[in-house]
């Protein structure tokens, strides 16, 4: 069993419908939930032209590999009718594996832990909720120290 962190975020449509959607999908096809954040509303980050998201996070565990895993996820945004997968651009769906246990993999098409998560708030403030304490593998620092460092620096 791994204990997974994935970020959730949308903005487009029924935005917390379809984040709750999206855990509901997460539950019935393998991943048992740990922990749920609050929907958080938040500011487009990266490509700004475009309506603001809700996002959160879950902690959950499940015997999938990663590249399972990923394409589980990949399945559900499709699911519920996710088009673009590209890009910073608004999306119904939005499903990124953030932690998988303490491990640090890279390969073309998957990056654990997630490449960016240190420089967002809307992945830190959902994270921070439900795991302050968590270390990130490569920077050895918890959550809550990487939401305060971002925090200042910005
Ligand atoms: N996702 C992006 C790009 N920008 N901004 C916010 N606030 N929330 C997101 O989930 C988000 C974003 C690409 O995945
Ligand atoms: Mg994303
Ligand atoms: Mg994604």
């Amino acid at each position: 069993m791994a204990v997974v962190f994935i970020g959730i975020g949308s903005n487009l449509g029924d935005r917390r419908s379809n984040c709750s959607k999206a855990v509901e999908l997460m539950v019935s096809t393998g991943i048992s939930v740990i922990r749920t954040s609050s929907h958080y509303e938040t500011d487009p980050w990266g490509m700004k032209d475009q309506p603001r998201f809700i996002n959160m996070a879950l902690e959950g565990c499940t015997v999938l590999s990663p590249h399972n895993l990923l394409q589980l996820l990949k399945d559900i945004e499709r699911s519920m009718g996710r088009k673009q997968t590209a890009g910073w651009g608004p999306r119904i769906i939005d499903l990124d594996i953030l932690f998988y246990n303490d491990m640090i993999f890279s390969s073309d098409d998957l990056i654990i832990p997630h490449p960016f998560l240190h420089e967002r708030l809307f992945v830190l403030e959902p994270l921070a909720e439900i795991s302050p304490n968590k270390t990130h593998p490569v920077l050895k620092k918890t959550v809550q120290a990487l939401l305060e460092d971002l925090k200042a620096a910005s």
